[in-house]
């Protein structure tokens, strides 16, 4: 079993006994405030901006429960935990939700206690390497010395890929995200590796000079990034799943933050769900009918979202490709609200 693993246990034996059968839902209604656990700042996904707010495409699923649930997305504590502590954070109760570019993988549903509750960004892992190195792919790399982060999926897929291909490499492997980061700068190691979108953040956000950096071609696993819960809540799991599934769901409709009080004389009856014109969604979720009202005119829709923090309109400039809607060739598809 990997150390992250073992620590995770350790968390859920020693915090799974009082944070089993808690209805979630209700505290956080009883608290006025959501807990959500993030990255300790990675910019575009979860990061804290010049006024200390925090911004991102994970951030806004903090602020889209928060809406949904307590009727205003500010109404919420981003709490920032490495790579290696997230697990144990949402066992323990520390959080209620991790909004925090993590991988759903069977092994993280099936023996950590958590639950994936949707995919809100599908990656895959890559690599950022100085251009000075002149190395062009992946299969480049033999000899290399590699940058990660403890307690990341990316160890093991790196593991893999590289023995199916003949390629050893060194690695360099340091818990904290700041650490890793000045030492690939540093030039302590030649390659970084982790999610092509961690890599984008990393070369636009921290790199001194951008340019000086190139993210290769091959991407070498599937990595689905979404929020994750604690199991035996499955009425807090709902609420999740169905807060990333409104934002979705209102892209497709053509719902944004900007139309959607227009919206709510639309006759079309899947917006009339959607919005709690017709009753009932929210109901059975055990929220406000108003609850994905809330998400779209605080937040928006996935696409405003993505855009935004991620997208053309920001730094970043990734592309939609497979984050766009279904009908766009991308993998985006909300499941009906009815
Ligand atoms: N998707 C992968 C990797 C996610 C991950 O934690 N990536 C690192 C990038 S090096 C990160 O976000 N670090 C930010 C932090 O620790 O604050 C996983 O779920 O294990």
């Amino acid at each position: 079993m990997s150390k992250t693993a073992l620590w995770a246990l350790a968390g859920l034996l020693v915090f799974g006994a009082t944070s089993a059968g808690a209805d979630t839902l209700e505290t956080v209604k009883n608290r006025g405030e959501l807990r959500c656990g993030v990255t300790t700042g990675f910019a575009g996904f979860s990061a804290p901006d010049g006024e200390g707010q925090w911004k991102g495409l994970d951030v806004d699923l903090c602020r889209a429960v928060a809406a949904a649930v307590l009727g205003d997305s500010s109404k919420f504590k981003a709490v920032p935990l490495s790579s290696q502590q997230r697990f144990t954070a949402l066992q323990s109760g520390e959080i209620d939700l991790l909004a925090r570019n993590t991988t759903v993988t069977l092994q993280r549903d099936a023996a950590l206690g958590a639950l994936s509750a949707g995919v809100n960004f599908y990656d895959g892992q890559g690599f950022l390497v100085p251009k000075a190195l002149g190395v062009k792919s992946a299969l480049e790399l033999n000899g290399a010395s590699v940058c990660m982060q403890t307690g990341t999926s990316n160890e093991n897929t790196l593991a893999d890929w590289a023995r199916a291909n003949n390629i050893t490499y060194k690695p360099v492997v340091i818990e904290q995200f700041s650490e890793v980061v000045n030492a690939f700068a540093a030039g302590r190691c030649d390659v970084f590796t982790t999610d092509a979108s961690g890599l984008a953040s990393i070369r636009i956000s921290r790199m001194s000079n951008p340019d000086d950096y190139v993210v290769l071609p091959e991407l070498i696993s599937k990595e689905p990034l979404g929020p994750f819960v604690r199991q035996g809540d499955d009425r807090w799991l709902n609420v999740v799943k169905w807060s990333l599934q409104a934002m979705i769901n209102a892209e497709e409709l053509g719902l944004t933050s900007e139309n959607v009080e227009n919206q709510l004389a639309s006759k079309n009856p899947n917006v009339q769900r959607l919005l709690g014109v017709t009753e009932g969604a929210g109901k059975s979720l055990g929220l406000d009918e108003k609850w994905a009202f809330n998400i779209v005119k605080q937040v928006g829709n996935y696409g405003q979202s993505f855009e935004r923090n991620v997208g053309m309109e920001s730094a970043l400039k990734i592309q939609r490709g497979l984050n766009a809607q279904w009908t766009q060739g991308g993998l985006m598809y909300g499941l009906p609200i009815r």
